[in-house]
């Protein structure tokens, strides 16, 4: 039975900061349309979907902090986008701010099945950026302060007929993501993410944001002979310059769709989970030529 279906990337361009979220999810309804009338089974959203990348901001006050948290999911805001693609017929991938009944803060994503129930969850692991305000900067970064450390692990769930995983923004860059992903049998990632073309602590990369994604996208599905749907939340978001260049590639690692603007895009590509079988298979046949007792240093802790 053929593994075959089409994936669909859709990029949201900037969300303001006083943009209710109720709008974000009437774009993305829109963008589903657009995606389901390009027959696609899936849809992937960004990273930290329904509002403004509220990081970039230094806050003090908790409780205007967690104005930015979903403390349910589903909710009455994203009801919406539940019930569109139960109406659709198609799953699609959500990340957002969740706050815990227990008062834990996680970047988190979700993989929600067409019948609009919610497969799997993700918490991200790889928090980027710092803690406290940095004046020097000219915007922060401050994942570290308002989220904690995802305590899920790095889970496959079957779902499309194949065995799908997640990972978020930041996740990307680090080889062990994709590797441990590959290693639980994921065929297919999804992951959103947010990331400023200007990266204070090393402004002379800001040219290579775009080849920084690509290249961590692109080396994770060839060295674990999987696909990857990663998509962007672009554009000039309350005067952050955000990167686009979301994209779909195979396990050969070629990309086979690319978004061309920073605004609401979809984007959409063929995924044959099939193929993974001709990395996974030869030259990255992990029973055959991983040498996993030479790797202990990779989880050994770094030294303070
Ligand atoms: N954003 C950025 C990312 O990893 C970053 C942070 C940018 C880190 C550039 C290093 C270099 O894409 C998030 N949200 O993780």
């Amino acid at each position: 039975m053929s593994r075959k279906f089409i994936a669909a990337a859709a990029q949201l361009g900037p969300i303001a900061k006083a943009e209710p979220r109720s709008s974000a999810v009437d774009r993305m309804c829109a963008m589903m349309r657009t995606a389901h009338a390009r027959g696609a089974a899936l849809v992937v959203f960004p990273e930290l979907a329904l509002t403004t990348f509220f990081p970039r901001w230094f806050m003090e006050d908790q409780s205007e902090v967690d104005t930015w948290f979903e403390t349910e999911m589903p909710n009455d805001t994203v009801r919406p986008l539940f019930d569109l693609a139960a109406e659709l017929g198609l799953g699609f991938h959500l990340g957002y701010a969740e706050r815990t009944p227990e008062g834990a803060h996680y970047n988190t994503a979700i993989l929600v099945s067409p019948e609009g129930a919610i497969l799997g969850k993700y918490r991200k692991i790889h928090l980027p950026g710092h803690r406290d305000n940095e004046t020097w900067r000219p915007f922060q970064h401050l994942e570290k302060r308002y989220f904690q450390k995802g305590n899920l692990g790095f889970p496959v769930f079957d779902a499309l007929g194949g065995k799908l995983g997640m990972c978020i923004c930041n996740d990307r860059r680090w080889p062990e993501t994709w590797r441990v992903l590959g290693l639980g049998g994921a065929e297919l990632v999804v992951l959103g993410y947010n990331t400023p073309a200007h990266y204070p602590p090393a402004p002379e990369h800001d040219h290579l944001q775009y080849f920084h994604n690509e290249l961590s996208v692109q080396a994770g599905c060839y060295q674990n002979g999987l696909w990857a749907v990663a998509v962007a939340k672009a554009g000039l978001e309350e005067g952050s310059e955000l990167i686009g260049g979301s994209l779909i590639v195979a396990p050969t690692g070629e990309i086979l769709a690319r978004s061309a603007g920073s605004g609401d895009e979809v984007i959409t590509a063929e995924v044959d989970l099939d193929r993974c079988a001709e990395i996974r298979a030869n030259v990255f046949n992990f029973a055959l030529h991983r040498a996993p007792e030479d790797y202990a240093v990779i989880t050994a802790a770094d030294p303070d």
